[in-house]
């Protein structure tokens, strides 16, 4: 097996590693070198890009700094049990029994479907496709989620329903550059995906005109030609403002529809029947704004529609990105360059990770688990028979659910912090608390760790090798730099070695990630997502590959649509979306002022659990903050810089308050990386999506109070 690091000079006292990676946070793997130098008993280390077709070499600050974390002193290099509320050190052997031995004991008394497993989307494919297989062969339990439901499920659902296929990016990023028009809805590509911001910045050297919808003005809006600064929650009826401008101005694009699309008539007369006065007014965005975007859109040759998590993460946030694919539809932007749909994944492995069966109702290679001839397809692979396969589970926050009600009574968690990232945080705390046995497999005693029976050390980004599939649907290797930290264990491992305690091992016994691989082709085979052409010699020689690739000789598919859809009748559905969403929305009220929207800062990741152990990047956030426009602080007698209360219907929390102007003056806004009582998530109500089942993150109604009234306070108040 190739190694990917390369030894300059082995002699001490002075020497020089050169570690080859990919960097473990966000959807774009920017690749990197790790240069570690040792001077006597000293280590520095130096971070650089790599060139590759994504990044082109760009790193941001996270990527400079990921090693901080995967060196820090805290990190876990042992498995550890609670005893008495304190957490001892053990031996593999001996966790791996105590596995064993609740896990039967659990699935004895309360059911196969007892024990459930929670993965995540920043492992690897091959460990995403083997925890779907672990929870279905080794353990026969229907209840499978992961972290992923949070983040793509809405975009996923969106583009299934509409295309057939679910690839975050129709296109490779190439075609950014040349496209007339962008749009980027719920997206801060800058702070998110910073090092994809030079494709935005050279569209616009040539020429194309950006629009970007979000209530604040972000650092990607600051570069927008049309910044559309909408009231939160409010994207589905923006969409059917623009679709009602480009079908009265006759924009569309006819022979495209006549040809390629199902489900317009229906769409045209649900438009007739609206408003613009309304749409103006429910979404706080003016009729001249709408149809200024929307004529641009439609008259530019070429233009793509980018959406994330702003626009997705809403009780109608599967309808609301289907109404912005209504408009790429029915403009004929779709299956050409420089023209189609970027859904803009999260997590490192947000993309394959969602393809190969870790979702609740999935199997490999994007098969459903409720088709016939998909379960034969995935039974005989797995040497089961279809019978044997369970049906589908519930979702991430569903699972939670049934660990309250003690219908879930054991969890295997890897790769996540629910306790910090799920909606209405301390209920998924106490759900978690009554479970009999949870093991949960990480880095660091996260948040969530803290309340596990038993935690198992995985290695990290360094130690771990494995394919990830990227922001734009291209399948790479991260080749193993290092040897594990301490006893950690790939994640991978740690699966098969459970698996073998529970009597399944000749199930799982894989020597290597690579092995795991060659199977996982075989499972897409055929799929939507087939991998089956795709191999780590490949990979190697030609820095990755796009799926579908379904042979060997196949070159890979960087551009989805070019003769036909995936569905049934190979054409794209446009769908009728209302304005408002079926379950209501939060909207500001007398108790609840304003709007309440959460997200992201450039120097964390997610839970914040690898970001807060890296000194540099703490330096940049040490703490939670509220964005609130000085006029709204006014109203509500805060000061800059002081810390307030913040209340919902679901709690309440401190944190500390930040004028900006950017922010539209009936919203705040707070990041989610920090824990405990600055966890905003503990504030935030468990609606859900009833198509995709995501969390509401992004639209709460809410108070703010000042915590105590300052003296200097007396002028803004006027008393
Ligand atoms: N620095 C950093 N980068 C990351 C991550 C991280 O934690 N930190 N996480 C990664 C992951 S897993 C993900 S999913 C992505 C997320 O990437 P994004 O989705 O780009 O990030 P968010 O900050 O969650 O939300 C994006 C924007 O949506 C806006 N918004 C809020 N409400 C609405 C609304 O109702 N409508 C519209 N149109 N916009 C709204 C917010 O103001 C915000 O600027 O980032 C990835 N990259
Ligand atoms: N309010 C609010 N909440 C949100 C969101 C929001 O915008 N607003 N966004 C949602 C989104 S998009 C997402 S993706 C979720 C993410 O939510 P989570 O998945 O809960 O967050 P992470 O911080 O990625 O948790 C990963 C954990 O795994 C550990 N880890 C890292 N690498 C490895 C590895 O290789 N192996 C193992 N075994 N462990 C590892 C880390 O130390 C960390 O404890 O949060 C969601 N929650
Ligand atoms: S966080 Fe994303 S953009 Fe930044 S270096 Fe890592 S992969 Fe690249
Ligand atoms: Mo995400």
């Amino acid at each position: 097996m190739q190694s990917g690091y390369l030894q300059e000079k082995r002699q001490p006292p002075n020497r020089k590693i050169v570690y080859n990676s990919q960097c473990p946070f966000c959807s774009v793997q920017c690749k990197m070198q790790l240069i570690e130098r040792k001077h006597g008993q000293e280590t520095s280390y130096d971070v650089v890009g790599i060139e590759n077709p994504t990044s082109k070499g760009r790193l941001c600050v996270k990527g400079l700094n990921a090693h901080q974390h995967a060196f820090h002193p805290d990190r876990l290099t042992q498995p550890l049990a609670k005893v008495n509320g304190k957490w001892l050190p053990i031996s593999w052997d001996e966790a791996l029994k105590q596995i064993a031995e609740n896990v039967q004991a659990i699935q004895q008394e309360d059911g196969h479907d007892a024990m459930a497993v929670y993965g995540s989307a920043s492992i690897t494919n091959e460990e995403a496709y083997l925890l779907g297989k672990f929870a279905r062969v080794a353990l026969k339990t229907r209840h499978i989620d992961y972290n992923g439901r949070l983040c793509m499920s809405a975009a996923a659902s969106a583009a299934t329903t509409a295309f057939g296929i679910d690839r975050g990016l129709t296109n490779s990023l190439e075609d950014v550059l040349f496209a007339e028009c962008l749009m980027l809805v719920g997206t801060n590509l800058a702070e998110c995906q910073p090092t994809l911001m030079p494709y935005i910045e050279q569209a616009k050297k040539n020429g194309a005109f950006l629009i970007v919808v979000d209530p604040r003005e972000t650092a990607t809006a600051q570069l927008a030609d049309l910044h559309i600064k909408l009231k939160p929650g409010t994207d589905a009826a923006l969409a059917n403002g623009l679709l009602k401008c480009i079908l009265e101005g006759g924009y569309e694009d006819a022979a495209f529809i006549q040809k390629r699309v199902e489900g317009f008539a229906e769409v045209k007369a649900h438009i007739a029947k609206l408003k613009l006065e309304n749409i103006a007014e429910q979404t706080g965005v003016s009729g001249d704004v709408i149809t200024k975007a929307a004529e641009t859109f439609a008259k530019a040759r070429t233009g793509m529609i980018f959406t994330a998590r702003g626009v997705e993460q809403q009780t109608n946030g599967s309808m609301a990105v289907r109404n912005f694919l209504n408009v790429l539809i029915a403009t004929g932007k779709l299956g050409k360059h420089s023209c189609g749909f970027a859904a803009v994944t999260g997590q490192s492995n947000g993309q394959g990770a969602r393809e190969h069966g870790q979702k609740a109702d999935q199997l490999p290679g994007y098969r459903s688990i409720e088709n016939e001839e998909h379960r034969a397809h995935i039974a005989a692979i797995w040497g089961i028979s279809p019978e044997q396969l369970p049906r589908k589970g519930v979702s991430a926050f569903e699972m939670m659910k049934k660990a309250d009600k003690g219908e879930i009574t054991g969890m295997f968690l890897m790769c996540s912090n629910p306790v910090v990232s799920h909606p209405q945080a301390d209920f998924v705390k106490n759900a978690l608390k009554k479970l009999k046995f949870l093991v949960a497999v990480d880095l660091f005693v996260s948040e969530t760790a803290q309340l596990a029976d038993l935690i198992l050390p995985s290695t990290s980004y360094l130690e771990d090798e494995g394919t990830m599939t990227n922001v734009e649907g291209r399948v790479t290797l991260r080749e193993a730099s290092m040897p594990p930290y301490g006893e950690a264990r790939h994640d991978w491992q740690i699966i098969c070695n459970i698996a073998a305690v529970l009597g399944k091992g000749t199930d799982f016994s894989y020597s290597c990630a690579e092995d795991i691989f060659t199977e996982l082709r075989m499972a897409s085979k055929g799929g939507i997502a087939d991998y089956y052409g795709i191999t780590y010699e490949r990979l190697r020689k030609e820095k990755g590959i796009f799926w579908p690739c379904p042979s060997l000789e196949h070159p890979g598919t960087p551009l989805l649509f070019t003769d036909c859809f995936y569905r049934p009748n190979k054409k794209a559905l446009m769908t009728v979306v209302p304005n408002d969403a079926p379950v209501p929305k939060e909207k500001p009220s007398r108790d609840y002022p304003l709007y309440l929207t959460t997200g992201r800062v450039l120097a964390h990741y997610l839970t914040g659990v690898q970001t807060r152990n890296s000194a540099s990047l703490m330096a940049r956030n040490f703490e939670s903050f509220v964005e609130m426009h000085p006029e709204t602080a006014k109203k509500h007698g805060i000061a800059d810089r002081t810390l307030i209360k913040l209340t919902t219907k679901q709690g309440s929390m401190i944190v500390r308050c930040h004028f900006t102007e950017t922010i539209r003056e009936d919203t705040v806004f707070v990041p989610f990386h920090w824990s405990g009582k600055q966890n905003v998530n503990r504030i935030i109500t468990g609606n859900l999506d009833p198509d995709c089942r995501m969390p509401a993150f992004k639209v709460s109604a809410v108070r703010a109070e000042p915590l105590v009234v300052h003296e200097q306070m007396e002028g803004v108040l006027g008393t």
